[in-house]
Parts: structure tokens; sequence; C-alpha cells
């Protein structure tokens, strides 16, 4: 059975390696442990049958990983693969190249593999059947990390991850200050049916409500990813021109994608279209500094030190907390050269 096991994960690895997604090397470890936070405790699921308590080094854990369509996603990567090498927890690692097939296949691995914890980010919320319900009746316990997938709270022990909704108001709010209220705005919208792309563009819009001159004149997805910010922009504003006053950018690599897009077309970007996106990664605080980006709102990709922590506890059958939040804060240009010496994504 084992063989056969083995069998099976080595086909995948072969799979994922012909996709060009075979696991990477794992990292030097550098990320520090972080600390629990929230209040809101539900017990977590327990193993199907006994097992002797587990430590960190013989904890097994395969984590579905969305892919590489970002820098945020990048650190993520980093962060979990250097966390378990400093930890010394056997990963095994998947790479799903921002397809939910790809992730449906890792979890299936993983249950044959019989990991102790699951960790998966869900590339879109919708369509996982019953491949929750799968990890469930194995006895394996499922950590969401980063996106959640729009499923029964009991198919899942814990998530961790930023607060999107929040993210999305805190864009708009810093939009309104820079437009003084009046601004038609361009959304470059993420990934489409995914946590955040949803989230953020529905607490965008929350606040928008009390700005009456604030009008999203169009709004295009991106995927998240630079080269799709830029494609999307040269074609926005090829319709809309000089029409457009502003551009709520769902990640940073969009912004930035569209930043070049708005110097190619002769504006200036931040000067006559202001710019607000998400993430906080190292580029978004260079373009602050440059003057073509008005502000980037956090979000914290490095989550492997608190995640680990989670799995080995849901691995022993302790409680953790139902939701655990990451905290952020939104950096603007006049201190963005100070705050880049000591940014680590
Ligand atoms: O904002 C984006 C990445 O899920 C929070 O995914 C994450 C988002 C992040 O591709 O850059």
């Amino acid at each position: 059975m084992k063989i056969a096991i083995k069998f099976i994960l080595t086909g995948l690895t072969l799979l994922l390696i012909a996709q060009g997604c075979a696991p990477q090397p794992t990292m030097a470890p550098t990320a520090a442990p972080a600390m629990l936070t929230s209040a809101l405790a539900t017990p977590s699921t327990s193993p199907a049958t006994p097992r002797p308590k587990k430590t960190y080094q013989n904890l097994v854990v395969g984590f579905s990983q969305i892919g590489a369509e970002s820098e945020w996603r990048t650190a993520d990567t980093i962060s979990i693969k250097q966390e378990a090498a400093r930890l010394g927890v056997d990963l095994i690692f998947m790479d799903a190249q921002q397809e939910q097939e790809n992730q449906i296949l890792a979890i299936r691995t993983f249950i044959a593999e019989k990991v102790d914890v699951i960790g998966i980010s869900a590339v879109v919320e919708t369509g996982w059947g019953d491949i929750f319900k799968e990890a469930k009746a194995a006895g394996i316990p499922v950590i969401f990390v980063d996106r959640l997938a729009d499923i029964p709270t009991d198919d899942y022990v814990t998530y961790l991850g930023s607060d999107f909704l929040e993210e999305g108001r805190k864009a708009a709010r810093v939009m309104a200050t820079l437009t003084n209220g009046n601004a038609n705005i361009i959304e470059l919208e993420g990934t489409i049916d995914s946590a955040p792309a949803v989230d953020r563009s529905i607490g965008f819009r929350e606040i928008l409500k009390g700005y009456p001159n604030m009008k999203i004149i169009d709004s295009e997805s991106g995927d998240f990813t630079r080269a799709r910010g830029l494609e999307v922009m040269r074609t926005i504003l090829q319709e809309h021109g000089k029409n457009i006053t502003a551009v709520f950018a769902q990640n940073d690599d969009m912004g930035l994608g569209a930043i070049q897009a708005i110097q190619e077309y002769g504006l200036k970007p931040g000067v006559d279209i202001k710019i607000v996106s998400v993430d906080a990664e190292k580029e978004a605080f260079q373009a602050m500094i440059a003057g073509t980006l008005n502000a980037t709102v956090e979000c914290n990709p490095l989550l492997g030190p608190t995640f680990f922590e989670l799995a080995l506890k849901v691995a022993n059958g302790e409680t953790v907390p139902k939701r655990v939040p990451s905290a952020e804060s939104i950096f603007f240009p006049d201190n963005a050269a100070t705050i880049l010496l000591t940014r680590k994504y």
C-alpha cells in the first residue's frame, strides 16, 4: 500500500515537473515565530484514531499553494518553506499553478499519504465539491492559510489570514482623501471568485456609498499579475483615456503594471491618476518613493510561523481559534524610504 501511495505521489510530482512547477528546494531559515491572537476559540478536529503526541520533528504537513502569481505569493511560499526547515517539519509542498484541479489533486495525494495536517490557500472560493469532507472523513485536519474556500465551517479547523473586506474599505477611505471625494475610478480586480478579489471589491464599494462623486467607471480582472495589470490597463486607457482620475489595484503587482501602462499613455501615475493598491511589497515602496503610487494597504504574507504553530496544535487535538487574523496597516510615500529599509517582502 505504502509503495502504491509513493507511486501516486511520484506520479503527481512528475506531472507538476512537466508543468514546470516542481517543488522548490527548501530555503535557509530566517522567519521569526508569531503568536496566535484571536479569542474565538473552537475545538479542533480530533484524528479518527489516537496517535502518539506529535512534535515538529515528526509532523508531516501537506501544503497546497496557489502558484507564484505575485511577489506576495513568493514571499508567502518562502515563509512557509523556511519555517518548515527551521522547525524540522516534513513538508510536502505542492504548487497548483493557479488551477483548482491541481489543488484538488494535491489534497487527494495528501490524504493518500496520511499527512498529519493539510494546509491550503484556496485559489477560488467555489467549486470544491466534497474534497474537504474527504479529508475530514480521513481524520486529517484542514487549515486554510491566506484564502478561505466557501465551504461549511465544520469542514475545516481554522483559517489564518487577512481581513480582505477591511483592506477594501481602507483602500476606499484613502482614495477618498486623495481625491477629495471626486473620482472616476478604474478597479483592477484580482482573480475572479478568489476570496481577496470578492471581499476587497465589496469593502471598497461599501465605503464608496458615502461618496456620491466617486464612481467606478470600469472594473476588470488582472488576475493578480503584473503582466495582466499592464495589459488590461492599456486597453482601459484606450477606452477611457483622460477621463480616468484614480485606480484601485487589488494588489501591488497589478498596480505596478497599471503604472507602466499610464506612463506609456503619456500621463503621470500618482499625479494625473491617483493609485492605491494592496499588499505593501518592496516594489510598492519603491514606486511610492518615485511618486508613481499614492498608497499601499498592507496584506501580510509571512504566515509560515503561525501556520506551523497551529498545525502542531491541531495535530495533537488541541483547541485553536477558528479564525486567526493578521495585523496590518497602510503605507504612504512620506515615510516609504525609511520603512523600505526594514521591509521583509
Ligand atoms: O493580495 C495577491 C496574491 O491572497 C492575499 O493573492 C492574497 C493575494 C495577494 O496574488 O498579491
